[in-house]
């Protein structure tokens, strides 16, 4: 174990998906990216803990209620409970998995307002918008489509035109028309409140310059401080599901606004069960506690320009980093309904082992904001070939000479020492790839190491050895020394295969698998029999995966 001063206390985030629709492969990049790396902290002996929910609020949300005649907050929280199952199938753990739509949520909004209030950065304006006069309310810029004012492409939505990339407001598109009900849009004026951005533009140019985000991340934001920084909106007029502004009739607080607060409010509720963790400690503006965010590379604006500056101008602590990824592709294009590859977390886990997909996207994660690619040729044949050719042979063609011929006990006597030391001192260099949140190379390592280790009971053959009675110890030390080798890779592996490390420690009859625990070769140690871990993917598989993500599309 490390000591107290080396130990580290950390607490870490995934963005908080919209709790109007089921988690999907794409959801599912980020989360297991973030459990990987929490689950790694939690091996290195670390005091790391994840936190996230359901972003509640905001329009699209209380349209989706309104059209089902569901309560939002009963929608949301149904959706809650879902995302709360697929992730526990995913062996996704949360400390906490809230909502923003909650106590916690609001107190803590209110009183990041008030405060930022009493700095006087918050400040009113008039401002005109689309309405839709049938619905009686204002509309979101997605809400509102016509066609683009630059290349005239119709069916555009209000912000950016999705056929030439020109951004622009809803009311300059072409024959608009409100999403909701067909009509018109009519231009409004409506006051809103703004947070004072600007005034922490320095602030957060030396932050976003003191590796608190990756450079390419850097490289991006100061593109809109060269474009100026403005004051940002976080008001909405009623109707909205959202926050009350206190003191305001019919405002709401902005959902960008209260969603991040919500790892707070997630936080806070942690900490109502867990007594000794304390808020002020993890959330203060003096915590030694390192925060990170996980974000898809579409919200890295709000998480590295808005969210930094309103915590800064509240007292609170910032972020000691925000880690940037991409997005899924799947074939090489974005997931799709009409071409069936939109699959849903559920469709998956009916049809395939979570931690292939686990491990399919290490093979794939680096620590940039690049897209990646899922083809399920190439996911079969990883699978296949990796995890069940490799790694779990290594298992299944040594156990069986231990049970049978050594009634399950391991060898007293290391058969090559240096070969174990040599898989030992690996394990510096993967935990810096998993530290730096390198994945792909993790996986080439520890693949290499796999290959190490069957080349060395190639070149021993024991099939053959047992055959001469005078070479059955070597026999048992040749396997005991597999079986410590496949111990130490499935440390390696644990925080991408931590339900099959967890059987894998049942299989050999030790301790949890700790990278502490690599130093402890087994020795005249008995195992149990060992049962089949992973098995080889079928093709049928993912056809049936692929019919059933083509047919809810259909009926969505
Ligand atoms: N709900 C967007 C998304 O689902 C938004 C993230 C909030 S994180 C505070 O990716
Ligand atoms: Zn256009």
């Amino acid at each position: 174990m490390l000591s107290m001063s080396t130990q580290r206390k950390l607490l870490v985030t995934s963005a908080l998906a919209y709790a109007n629709g089921s988690l999907h492969l794409g959801h599912l990049v980020e989360h297991i990216q973030t459990d990987i790396w929490v689950r790694f902290q939690q091996a290195q002996g670390h005091d790391c803990l994840a936190v996230c929910g359901v972003d509640a609020h905001g329009t699209p949300i209380m349209i989706k209620a309104e059209q089902l005649g569901v309560n939002p907050a009963e929608l949301t929280e149904q959706y809650r409970q879902q995302h709360l199952h697929d992730f526990n199938d995913f062996h996704i753990h949360y400390a906490c998995y809230h909502t923003t739509h909650s106590a916690e949520n609001e107190a803590l909004t209110q009183t990041i307002y008030t405060r930022l209030q009493a700095n006087g950065d918050i400040t009113r304006d008039q401002i005109r918008q689309a309405f839709d006069p049938k619905k009686n309310m204002f509309l979101p810029d997605r809400f509102v489509k016509g066609e683009c004012p630059v290349c005239h492409q119709a069916d555009q939505y209000g912000d950016s035109c999705e056929h030439c990339g020109a951004t622009y407001s809803p009311l300059e598109l072409i024959n608009p028309r409100s999403s909701l009900t067909g009509a018109t849009p009519i231009t409004r004026e409506s006051e809103h409140l703004f947070f004072n951005l600007p005034k922490y533009g320095d602030f957060l140019q030396q932050w976003h310059q003191t590796g608190h985000v990756q450079s390419e991340v850097a490289n991006k934001l100061n593109e809109w401080f060269t474009a100026g920084l403005r004051r940002w909106d976080i008001s909405r007029d009623a109707p909205y599901f959202g926050f009350e502004i206190p003191d305001e009739t019919d405002k709401y607080f902005y959902v960008w606004l209260d969603a991040p607060i919500g790892y707070m409010a997630s936080f806070q509720k942690f900490c109502q069960t867990h007594p000794h963790y304390d808020f002020m400690d993890y959330w203060g503006p003096d915590s030694d506690v390192q925060l990170y965010h996980f974000v898809g590379k579409d919200i890295m604006y709000f998480h590295a320009l808005f969210w930094p500056a309103v915590l800064h101008a509240a007292g609170f602590r910032t972020p000691t980093a925000i880690f940037t990824h991409g997005f899924l592709t799947i074939n090489g294009e974005k997931m799709s309904k009409s071409r069936g590859t939109f699959i849903q977390a559920r469709t998956y886990l009916n049809h395939l082992h979570p931690e292939y997909l686990r491990y399919y996207y290490a093979t794939k994660l680096t620590n940039s904001v690049e897209d990646l690619d899922l083809n399920f040729e190439d996911f079969s044949q990883r699978v296949n070939a990796d995890l069940v050719g490799k790694v779990i042979n290594i298992a299944s063609r040594c156990s069986g000479f231990i049970h049978k011929h050594f009634d399950g006990q391991l060898s007293s006597h290391c058969h090559q020492p240096d070969l174990y030391q040599h898989f030992v001192d690996a394990g510096q260099s993967i935990a810096q790839c998993y530290e730096d949140r390198q994945y792909r190379q993790a996986m080439r390592h520890i693949m290499q190491l796999a290959d190490r280790a069957n080349q060395y009971i190639d070149q021993y053959k024991p099939w053959q050895l047992i055959k001469q009675t005078s070479h059955t110890e070597q026999v048992q030390q040749i396997c005991s020394l597999g079986l410590n080798l496949f111990r130490v890779l499935m440390i390696y592996l644990q925080p991408i295969l931590p339900h099959t490390a967890e059987q894998v420690a049942t299989f050999l009859n030790c301790p949890a698998l700790t990278w502490e625990q690599r130093h402890h070769p087994l020795l005249a140690h008995h195992i149990q029999p060992f049962t089949p871990l992973l098995q080889r993917i079928d093709p049928a598989q993912i056809s049936a995966m692929l019919d059933e993500a083509q047919s809810t599309s259909e009926t969505e």
